[in-house]
């Protein structure tokens, strides 16, 4: 099967990395494309950016159906745009979010978010609330790191993280550590294995769970909202997203 990992941002070195961790959680047979728009902000980290990054997941996704893929990893933990691109896609669509999220409560009954800066805190804490996940959330915590400092290695950028996760394992009761940055993507094996419980990177998490669904041949419903969106013109900057009826 063919699985498209989009990157919201347009960061092309982040977009490497979450490539190759998507690979290493594939299951054999499993090509990955993984792939970043090419308009919209740097990175997303706050209400603005994540807006703006929407377009550009729908236009990844539109190139994406022309290429046949069967399903979709949006690698960003606001998970920017979810729900229209399920309307746009044929096959599952999962964001990074509410894949690790559901993750942990399988294996805790309560987890920590740890993620980059403290503004976007309430971004995760208004995705537990929409997924159901707020009583298993026990704290979102924010580093104050940007998230184009989680391009390359950074040592200084694991320590903290590895503190506040210790942090949230010790003051808030959380049983496992859910990673709220697609750039933490490469931490996850590391700080399982320093701190002893469940820590859930959402970028392979979403990978086996969309794997998961395609093998079993469950596509995104398109029985009401998710349905294709409505043909309509479109004006001004947006003229190239108005929708076609869908001939097959
Ligand atoms: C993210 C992420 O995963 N990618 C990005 O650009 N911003 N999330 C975050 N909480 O900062």
């Amino acid at each position: 099967m063919r699985l498209c990992v989009i990157n919201p941002n347009t960061s092309s070195a982040m977009t490497l990395k979450i490539g190759e961790q998507a690979r290493r959680a594939a299951g054999p047979g499993t090509e990955i494309l993984a792939v970043n728009p090419d308009m919209g902000p740097a990175s997303i980290e706050s209400h603005y950016d994540d807006a703006v990054a929407v377009l550009g997941v729908l236009d990844v996704i539109r190139r994406g159906e022309a290429q046949g893929c069967d399903g979709y990893v949006l690698a960003c933990f606001g998970d920017p745009g979810l729900a229209a691109a399920r309307e746009a896609a044929r096959g599952p669509v999962i964001g990074i979010a509410e894949a690790a999220m559901h993750a942990a409560s399988f294996v805790a009954t309560g987890f920590s978010v740890v993620t980059t800066l403290t503004r976007t805190c309430v971004i995760a804490e208004h995705l537990a609330e929409a997924y159901g996940m707020a009583r298993f959330c026990r704290s979102v915590r924010g580093t104050d790191i940007p998230v184009l400092d989680l391009e390359h290695d950074d040592p200084a950028a694991y320590a903290e993280i590895l503190a506040a996760c210790r942090r949230a394992l010790s003051e808030d009761r959380s049983g496992a550590i859910v990673l709220g940055c697609a750039g933490m993507s490469d931490l996850a094996l590391r700080l399982r294995t320093e701190l002893g419980v469940p820590v859930i990177d959402g970028v392979g998490m979403a990978v086996r769970l969309v794997e998961s669904l395609v093998a079993l041949g469950i596509a995104t419903s398109k029985q009401g909202d998710y349905a294709d969106p409505i043909p309509k013109p479109y004006t001004g900057l947006t003229a190239g997203f108005a929708r076609t009826a869908r001939t097959a």
